[in-house]
């Protein structure tokens, strides 16, 4: 079994500081709460950018500045830009961020609701549109998919060769909308993906470490984070995104399962740049 690689999605776009007080926002915060993530295990810091009052933003600028000041707090780390962006938010938009040339970032596989009004839009066009841009200019995707349905789309598009990276997949699952996170929902999931890729898995809320526990058993990968979730245990706030990440570390070792470096994370992942 390859050795685990942990993301963190620190800040995400939607949770706010009234929900938990330690979701980061400005690049002060956000380098320090990337920077303990990455000192507890976390090889890959999913990153979306905010300004300092909490308002997401796709400004390649602003993204500039978080992405360079986690940079050189920690070298090595690798910075997964999200192009999902926020709810609402233009294609255009949401590709700015590709001008900064990050190592990674995200293909949203499709659409779906997001609770209440909000719809989260990925048609065929867009994903193809996003897929084109980032092979044009060699940045590495992980496919986030929320169901089923938008892995079928992803084989669909790596017959027509539109996806043509290594296949690293995310089943992000329990999103108000999406498919829950139940242990059923996880296996149908990494059994529809092809044998040759690889996978993490993002749970929502309450289903954060049922199911990181799930994939460190089955041989895959974990996202924990304040992005996705604000407790610890049932009821109780977690302090930091370093103390998610090390409850993901506690798992791993129940399982004997390493944790990869982020040279190893590049390994596994198929992803050095020639
Ligand atoms: N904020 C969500 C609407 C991604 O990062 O690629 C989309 C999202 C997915 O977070
Ligand atoms: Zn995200």
């Amino acid at each position: 079994m390859d050795k685990l690689i942990i993301t963190c999605a620190i800040t995400g776009a939607e949770v706010t500081k009234e929900s938990n007080p330690a979701v980061p926002y400005t690049v002060e915060e956000m380098v320090e709460s990337a920077y303990q993530a990455y000192l507890a295990g976390a090889s890959v810091i999913h990153l979306h950018a905010r300004y300092d009052d909490g308002t997401p933003t796709q400004d390649k600028e602003r993204f500039r500045q978080i992405h360079d000041a986690i940079k050189s707090k920690c070298p090595d780390v690798i910075i997964q830009v999200s192009t999902g962006g926020a709810v609402g938010m233009s294609r255009d938009e949401r590709l700015d961020v590709l001008n900064i040339n990050p190592e990674m970032a995200t293909l949203d596989c499709g659409t779906l609701n997001f609770g209440g009004d909000d719809i989260f839009v990925n048609t065929e066009n867009d994903i193809k549109y996003f897929a084109e841009k980032m092979n044009n200019l060699g940045v590495r995707y992980e496919m986030e998919c929320f169901e089923k349905g938008h892995i079928d789309t992803t084989l669909r598009f790596i017959k027509q060769n539109v996806i043509k990276n290594h296949l690293h997949y995310s089943f992000v699952l329990g999103v108000r909308g999406g498919m829950s996170g139940e242990e059923r929902d996880f296996l149908f999931m990494k059994d529809s993906i092809p044998t040759e890729a690889t996978f993490s898995v993002a749970g929502i809320g309450r289903f954060e470490f049922t199911l990181a526990e799930l994939s460190i058993k089955h041989g895959g990968h974990v996202r924990v984070g304040l992005e996705d979730n604000i407790y610890i245990e049932k009821g109780v706030l977690t302090k930091s995104n370093r103390e998610l990440v090390e409850k993901v570390v506690n798992i791993a070792k129940k399982y004997g399962r390493e944790i990869a470096s982020p040279a190893e994370t590049r390994r596994i992942l198929k992803m050095e740049r020639e």
